[in-house]
């Protein structure tokens, strides 16, 4: 009687599991889940999956035997040790040619040491991103899966049908295979710290216009739409808007006002930094805005420095002497600013990439990926129609920033970016991300650094050899010596 696609297991019913599952029973699939705490998977099959073609098993044994095979079970548990205690517990439960998918936010070194593990029990293992939260899950996410391609073949169409759709007739998944290993896990982890990037930066356009403008929520969220209608359209500058625009029912006062700014974090844009440090490659927006975080949460550390450490007050609109054309500019600058971090953003995340691929041997495709952030995930922008251009015009770019349509757009924006900084520079407010990230443009673009001297001082002292501008070869000097 079913009309079922097929039969997949599913495991972990916390928001992202629940929530895949129903989608996938949408798009014709029979689930079997399995949840380790049972009262969770009764609440879920008596409330959002009743009446669905989804069926619970009170023991991993019990889904094993529910599934034909070969089993597709995907893994939807906290990311770290239980994802490791579910596998072991699996293993002895399965057979050679079944396939297991984690859907979680795992490491990719990780991936990388369960696929091993996995497939020397002749079992096939799929590491896949997936980003979209709650929602996206439900709904259509943006899914980015590595390891066996082996399992690609079986699996690829049941997450191509789950996952969101981005183009121009809304028929593309943003799905794609993206590596073996732990890519896919991999890519994710950088879309995380691309997205930790445009969160702190648009925050840091709130703080301006807050400290600057004396603007309140309502009057920023105005901005924050109309600049969602343009070139910044993307889905954190709609659900910024969105959240300046929430009223606190127990104060009447703007939500946002009264939310700690204590920010904190699950790992994901510290474990890219992490990766870019290791990999050489430069990312310093997202090793700020991780910071930015760190430094959030020093709290106390912050109150109490308040009243002692001395710095300006900002000039304030309407008191210290703007001009009644003033307020446009700023908040044309603030644009401009946000827009050239993003783009560095994207620039940076991609370089991680290219360089993760090389080293790896992933040999990603960049068009494809930045196609499949196009929808369905968080940091989802209009942008990436540019950026999957660029990429496909010259797949080996060196750097975002130098493909025609992004160079143009930073010379758009380079004036009123420097022309905030300074001012919130001398205001005393701090934009970290919006002031690494133009610094990280303009050493991109200096045929020349100040680091001859760097390499002069290690000469100095470690004898660690220099090279000259004026002839090959490997040199040392004496620094010491009077001649
Ligand atoms: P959580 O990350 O909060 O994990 C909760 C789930 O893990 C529950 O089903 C829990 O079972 C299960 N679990 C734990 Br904890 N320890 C377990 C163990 N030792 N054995 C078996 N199950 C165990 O859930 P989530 O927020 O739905 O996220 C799932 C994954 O997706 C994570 O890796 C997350 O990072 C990733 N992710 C989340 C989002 C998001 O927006 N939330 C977005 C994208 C990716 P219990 O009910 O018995 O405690």
């Amino acid at each position: 009687m079913s009309m079922s696609k097929g039969t997949v297991g599913l495991i972990g019913l916390a928001v992202m599991g629940e929530n895949l599952a129903l989608n996938l029973e949408s798009k014709g699939y029979k689930v079997v889940v399995y949840n380790r705490t049972a009262s969770r998977t009764e609440a879920f099959l008596k409330g959002p999956a009743s009446g669905r073609d989804i069926v619970g098993a009170s023991s991993l044994d019990e889904m094993a035997r529910l599934l034909p095979r070969p089993r597709q079970i995907i893994l939807m548990v906290k990311a770290g040790r239980p994802v490791d205690e579910v596998i072991e517990q699996l293993l002895p439960l399965l057979e050679p040619g079944d396939i297991l998918i984690d859907g979680g936010n795992s490491h990719f070194e990780d991936t990388e040491r369960r696929a091993k593990k996995v497939e020397e029990a002749g079992l096939l293992y799929v590491g896949t991103g997936i980003s979209g939260g709650e929602e996206g899950a439900l709904k259509g996410p943006s899914i980015m899966p590595g390891g066996s391609q082996r399992a690609w073949c079986v699996v690829g169409g049941m997450l191509k049908s789950i996952a969101a759709k981005a183009g121009k007739d809304n028929d593309e998944p943003c799905c794609e295979w993206i590596g073996p290993g732990g890519a896919g896990h991999y890519v994710k982890m950088v879309h995380n710290g691309i997205e930790y990037v445009v969160m702190q930066a648009i925050s840091e356009a709130y703080l301006l216009m807050s400290s600057l403008l004396s603007m309140r929520a309502g009057e920023i969220q105005t901005v924050f739409d109309n600049w969602n209608k343009g070139d910044l359209d993307s889905y954190l500058m709609e659900i910024a808007a969105s959240v300046l625009k929430k009223i606190d029912p127990e104060t009447g006062r703007p939500l946002v006002d009264v939310i700690s700014d204590r920010a904190a974090h699950k790992g994901t844009g510290m474990w890219t930094s992490q990766s870019a440090l290791e990999l050489g490659v430069p990312a310093p927006s997202i090793a700020e805005s991780v910071m930015a975080r760190y430094i959030s949460s020093l709290k106390a550390e912050r109150e109490s420095a308040a009243k002692t450490l001395p710095g300006p007050t900002p000039a304030v609109y309407g008191k210290d002497g703007f001009d009644d054309a003033s307020k446009p500019r700023i908040i044309g600058a603030i644009h401009d600013a946000l827009k050239g971090t993003i783009i560095c953003a994207y620039a940076q995340g991609f370089a991680i990439l290219a360089k993760a691929s090389e080293t790896y041997s992933w040999q990603l495709n960049m068009p494809s990926i930045a196609a499949l952030w196009r929808g369905g995930c968080i940091i989802r922008a209009a942008m990436l129609a540019d950026i999957m251009e660029a990429f496909d015009r010259q797949p080996n770019l060196p750097n975002l920033l130098v493909s025609p349509v992004f160079r143009d757009a930073l010379e758009g924006v380079q004036k009123g970016w420097r022309a905030i900084i300074a001012l919130a520079a001398q205001g005393g407010v701090p934009v970290p991300c919006f002031a690494s990230s133009l610094s990280y443009y303009d050493s991109y673009r200096a045929a020349r650094l100040g680091t001859n001297l760097v390499q002069a001082q290690r000469d100095y002292f470690g004898a660690h050899t220099y090279e000259r501008v004026d002839r090959e070869g490997v040199f040392h000097t004496d620094w010491t010596s009077e001649e």
